[in-house]
């Protein structure tokens, strides 16, 4: 079976010749950052891919079409459709392929297609996990069962702070997923820079991370979470932030917001709440991730 990629010819070639390429997310484009910054922001870490000495792939779906590095006018498109963009998670894909949509891919579509397109790193701000009421919602995000089955390296700023993050660790200890720190012995809490949670490993340096990832795929073919840090100049301290999040949980209950919606609607209450602050934070640690996934995977590549 052929998958119908639409590749970008200077990914193909990068690919082709065993190159480092960065796989990111539209899903963060369209609805994790409000327009105009969501576009300087996607150029941004595409630039940021580069600069570290590796190829961008932005990865979205056009009139049914997986587009693996789509161009500056996809993107631009996608920033400025924003919310009203549908939302796909892996299990969307073949649907929407089907019926000929336009999407923004989570972490996990995006995953399942950069392992399909065979490239193994992937730079984004923080990934989906439990929610903190998913005793009662069962809100799971698919990013974590889809890091149990597809080969790709997420380098992110662990879970985003509005999850429960002890209970998005339990998970992704019963999934196999490995939880790397990159530089740091505790998860991250994607605005704050340490959860209090340890991490039972961590690597130093993009090269490091390279070794590691080699010695995982030779005994699984599942996914891993590289946890970075948000930058110390833009961190956020966890105690101001538990007073916005209670209150952007207490907004989403009482306007009935589920499913789908939740990530994408806590997300811009804080932006508003903390008057941009939260907005600055995950700008800073999007763009130091897309600078540490193009090191390793430049490191991947040699
Ligand atoms: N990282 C960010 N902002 C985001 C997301 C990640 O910094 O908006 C997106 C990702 O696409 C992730 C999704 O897969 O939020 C999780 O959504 P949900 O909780 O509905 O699975
Ligand atoms: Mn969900």
């Amino acid at each position: 079976m052929s998958v119908p990629l639409d590749m970008d010819p200077q990914v193909a070639e990068t690919l082709r010749q065993g190159g480092p390429v960065v796989a990111l997310e539209s899903t963060v484009i369209a609805h994790g950052l409000p327009w105009p910054g969501n576009l300087e922001t996607a150029q941004a870490m595409e630039a940021q891919v580069r600069e570290a000495g590796a190829v961008p792939a932005t990865i979205g779906l056009i009139a049914g079409q997986a587009i693996v590095g789509m161009s500056a006018d996809q993107i631009e498109g996608f920033a400025r459709e924003g919310g009203s963009m549908a939302k796909l998670g892996s299990r969307d894909l073949g649907p929407a392929m089907a019926q000929g949509l336009d999407g923004a891919t989570t972490v996990s579509a995006t995953a399942r297609l950069a392992a399909l397109a065979e490239i193994r790193i992937f730079a984004t701000g923080g990934i989906g996990g439990a929610h903190r009421d998913c005793d009662q919602t069962f809100d799971i995000s698919a990013d974590l069962m889809e890091l149990s089955r597809s080969p790709v390296a997420v380098v992110a700023s662990g879970a985003k702070s509005i999850l429960d993050l002890p209970r998005t660790l339990e998970i992704l200890e019963s999934l196999s997923v490995p939880v790397v720190g990159l530089g740091c012995r505790e998860f991250p809490a994607f605005y704050a820079v340490g959860s209090g949670l340890p991490l039972d490993h961590s690597v130093g340096s993009a090269q490091d991370a390279a070794e590691l990832l080699r010695a995982h795929w030779q005994v699984s073919s599942q996914g891993l979470l590289l946890a970075q840090p948000v930058p110390e100049g833009a961190a956020l301290s966890g105690v101001q932030l538990d007073g916005w999040i209670e209150n952007a949980l207490q907004d989403a209950a009482r306007e009935n917001i589920s499913g789908k919606a939740v990530t994408s609607f806590l997300l811009s209450r804080l932006h508003e709440m903390s008057a941009g602050a939260t907005l600055a934070a995950n700008r800073a640690l999007l763009l130091s991730n897309a600078t540490m996934a193009g090191r390793i995977a430049a490191a991947w590549a040699t």
